[in-house]
This record gives structure tokens, C-alpha cells and sequence, in this order.
């Protein structure tokens, strides 16, 4: 028996409460319109805090989970999915997210492999009766196993297309059964480590045909979820096609899917593709393929995938900014895409992170509701582009004026346009001022 895991017994309360309590995540607070807890759609992922066993490049396991040495392999899936819902009940977040092979482990077969997961799919859903937790997204992993090394959908062998798709057929599948918000595509080997042996325009055809089939079956099976894809530039290979959001709106355009598929932006890709996670939250806005977040945070030090919880206030504001600016989500929230760092043994340890990120991005909702409401920033932005609005500005978006016109107009007018201020140290002073 695992259960109870956590020496925390009650309930994470906002403010209340022996032991952790949240000091800025209070779901029932109402916040640009809705309640937190219904702006955030907090979700805890499976893969980083359960079945990530606290090892790296150097060194192995230092969490010594209970259900990872269990000699029947199920049986720690079982304990595993209890612990699980412990934590997901102390935290009182509404939504998971998991990949199939953290839930279950891999069998002989694909057959036994789908069984396993189908398995603890059904403790799942006997589980979601008595919690609150919903699920946000499930995912397939086309990644960890070997016959995946060079690709999935990517790969240039057929049969490994077919077998990852198989795979994904199941996980949609069991998504669907548990009403889960959206189904995640994050492309883990959809890239190339030497171009010396690939062939591009044949990798990007098939990765366009496999996201097809994936759109195909959620109609077919009626899933009421987004599609998203996530973006990455690089790791575990040099190169991945869904390198960030331009570059996937590229690619839906070209397959003919951006009105089908959404994105799940995460921070610490956006920083490995040299850009800011808000770059990325207001590129998918502006586009119309915003989906979900991945929330961690990378460290700015290092050129890799570091999965930390995101704690930093003002960074969380500006994210939120972005998101909530536009509206806030749909089916999409905040994925706890985050693992503790491996010094971090104790089983509290996973609390006190979640706990804490979740103050971090409540404060960042704060922090952007005042931005918004104030409304100083989207004032200015507007007011920087108002001669558009105008005669002359109306005309040209809509395609009634030509070079010769323009020339006309500028040379009749004796037009001299002068440079205005950017005012950007303003903008910033005005940005300090919210925190
Ligand atoms: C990998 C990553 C994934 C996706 C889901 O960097 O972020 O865990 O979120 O496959
Ligand atoms: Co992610």
C-alpha cells in the first residue's frame, strides 16, 4: 500500500488550514469575469511527477518511488494512479494530463500495451467519480521507446508511421471515453539529427498525412476536445519541424488544418527558440491558434529543457497578459508541464512546488487583470497605429490602392511623414508599476 503518500493530510485550502495553504490562489475569487479556478484550469502532469524517477545525464534515480520497484510491473501503475489522486484531491486542482507509457507500462505487444493502458484508464475513470479532477489532455509517447529513434510520423520506415498511429488511435480513444478537454501532439522525434541521411519534403508530406489522420478519427469518434500541437524547436533532436508557433502555423496552413488544430505553447520551448514565452502567447493569438499552455520555466543559463516550476511573479503577469487579453481559454489551461529538481526527495516536496507555481501564476493573473482593466498599455498600442484607421489607411488594407496610387498620393500631398517615440522606457516604468 503507497496511499497516503504525502505526510499533508487536509486538503490545500486558500489561507486556511494546518501545514501548506495557497496564498494567492483562491479558486472562488472572481477575476476578469470568471472564477480563478475557471481562468487557470490548472492541471498536474502525470509524466513529470510520477514517473520522472529524479535521474539525469550523470547520475540515476534519487526519488526512490515505492510504485517504481514493485515486481509486478501493473501493480506499481496501480499504486502509482493512487498517489496520483492523492495529490490531485490535496491540491484541489481541477484537471491532469498524462502520456499513455506513464500510466502503464509498455507490454510485449502493442495488444498487451493498449490493454495495460486501457486498464488503468478504467481505475481512472472509477477514480473520477469520487475526485473533482477532470482531465485536460492525454497524449501518446512516440518518443522513449527505441523503435522510435528516428521519428514517429517522420520515420522513414512505414510500419513505424502505422505502429505510432495504432498507438495514438488508442490514447484519442481513451481521451474521448474520459471526456478529456483536448488531445496533445508534442512531435518528440519529428525532426532530424543529420540531414546527411534525410529527406525533408517526404518527412514534412507524411507528418501532414499522420496530423490529417488524427483530425480524421477525432470526427469520427466525435471528440468533443482540441487538437493541439506543441511546440519545440530542438531536444531530443537538433532540428524539429514544430520548431514554435510560426513555423506550425506554417505547417497547418500547408495541410490545410488551421481551423482544426490549436497549439500548446510551453515556456521553456518558446526560450529554446529564442523567443519569449510571450511572443509565443500573442503570436497564436494573433493568428487565432492559441490552445492551451505548458507552464514550467527554463533556465536562461542553460540551452536545455529544464522543466522547472515557474515562480517568476512578473514573468507569470506578462504571460497571463497575453493570455487573458485575448480572452483566456477555451478548452486549453495551465499544464504543470514542470518536474521538481532531483535534490527534492521528499514526497512534500511535490506539494510545496505546485502550490507555490500556482501562487506564481494566480499573482500573474492578478497582476494582468489590473493591466487589463486599466487598459493604459492597449490604449497606447492602439493609439500607435490609429492613422489606420483612417481614409487612407481603410483603403490600402483593402486592396483598393496600387503602387502608381501610392506614389501619386505621396507625391501630390508633398507628404514628409515624421518618426514618433516608441516610449518603450515609459512602457516599462508603466510595467513595474502593476507589480
Ligand atoms: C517535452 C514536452 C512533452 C509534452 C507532451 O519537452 O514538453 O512532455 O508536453 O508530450
Ligand atoms: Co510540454
Amino acid at each position: 500500500m503507497t496511499a497516503p503518500f504525502f505526510t499533508q493530510k487536509d486538503p490545500i485550502k486558500y489561507r486556511k488550514g494546518k501545514g501548506l495553504s495557497y496564498r494567492w490562489y483562491d479558486p472562488d475569487k472572481v477575476v476578469l469575469g470568471k472564477r480563478m479556478e475557471e481562468q487557470l484550469r490548472f492541471a498536474v502532469c502525470y509524466w513529470h511527477s510520477f514517473t520522472w524517477p529524479g535521474g539525469d545525464a550523470f547520475g540515476g534515480e534519487t526519488f526512490n518511488r515505492p510504485w517504481m520497484h514493485t515486481a509486478d510491473e501493473m501493480e506499481g501503475a496501480r499504486q502509482k494512479a493512487d498517489v496520483a489522486f492523492e495529490m490531485f484531491d490535496l491540491l484541489g486542482v481541477p484537471f491532469f494530463a498524462f502520456h499513455d507509457r506513464d500510466i502503464a507500462p509498455e507490454g510485449a505487444s502493442l495488444a498487451e500495451s493498449n490493454r495495460n493502458v486501457r486498464e488503468i484508464g478504467e481505475l481512472f475513470a472509477k477514480k473520477m467519480e469520487k475526485s473533482k479532477v477532470r482531465l485536460l489532455w492525454g497524449t501518446a509517447n512516440l518518443f522513449s521507446n527505441r523503435r522510435y529513434m528516428a521519428g514517429a510520423a517522420t520515420n522513414p520506415d512505414p510500419e513505424v508511421f502505422a505502429y505510432a498511429a495504432a498507438q495514438v488511435k488508442n490514447v484519442l480513444d481513451l481521451t474521448n471515453e474520459l471526456g478529456g478537454a483536448n488531445y496533445v501532439l508534442w512531435g518528440g522525434r519529428e525532426g532530424y539529427e543529420t540531414l546527411l541521411n534525410t529527406d525533408m519534403k517526404r518527412e514534412l508530406n507524411q507528418l501532414g498525412r499522420f496530423l490529417n489522420m488524427v483530425v480524421e478519427h477525432k470526427n469520427k469518434i466525435g471528440f468533443k476536445g482540441t487538437i493541439l500541437i506543441e511546440p519545440k524547436p530542438k531536444e531530443p533532436t537538433k532540428h524539429q519541424y514544430d520548431f514554435d508557433v510560426a513555423s506550425i502555423f506554417g505547417m497547418l496552413k500547408q495541410f490545410g488544418l488551421e481551423n482544426e488544430v490549436k497549439i500548446n505553447i510551453e515556456q521553456n520551448h518558446a526560450i529554446l527558440a529564442g523567443h519569449t514565452f510571450e511572443h509565443e502567447l500573442a503570436l497564436a493569438t494573433a493568428l487565432g491558434i492559441f490552445g492551451s499552455i505548458d507552464i514550467n520555466r527554463g533556465d536562461y543559463l542553460l540551452g536545455w529543457d529544464t522543466d522547472q516550476f515557474a515562480m517568476n511573479i512578473p514573468e507569470m503577469a506578462l504571460a497571463c497578459y497575453y493570455i487573458f487579453r485575448a480572452g483566456g481559454f477555451t478548452t486549453g489551461g495551465f499544464n504543470f508541464d514542470a518536474k521538481i529538481r532531483r535534490q527534492s526527495i521528499e514526497p512534500d516536496d511535490l506539494l510545496e512546488a505546485h502550490v507555490a507555481s500556482m501562487d506564481a501564476c494566480a499573482r500573474g493573473l492578478l497582476i494582468a487583470e489590473k493591466m487589463i482593466k486599466d487598459a493604459t498599455l492597449d490604449t497606447f498600442v492602439e493609439d500607435r497605429y490609429a492613422g489606420w484607421g483612417g481614409k487612407e489607411g481603410k483603403a490600402i488594407l483593402a486592396g483598393k490602392r496600387s503602387l502608381d496610387d501610392l506614389s501619386d498620393y505621396v507625391l501630390k500631398k508633398k507628404l514628409d511623414p515624421q518618426p514618433k517615440s516608441g516610449k518603450q522606457e515609459y512602457l516599462e516604468r508603466l510595467l513595474n508599476e502593476y507589480l
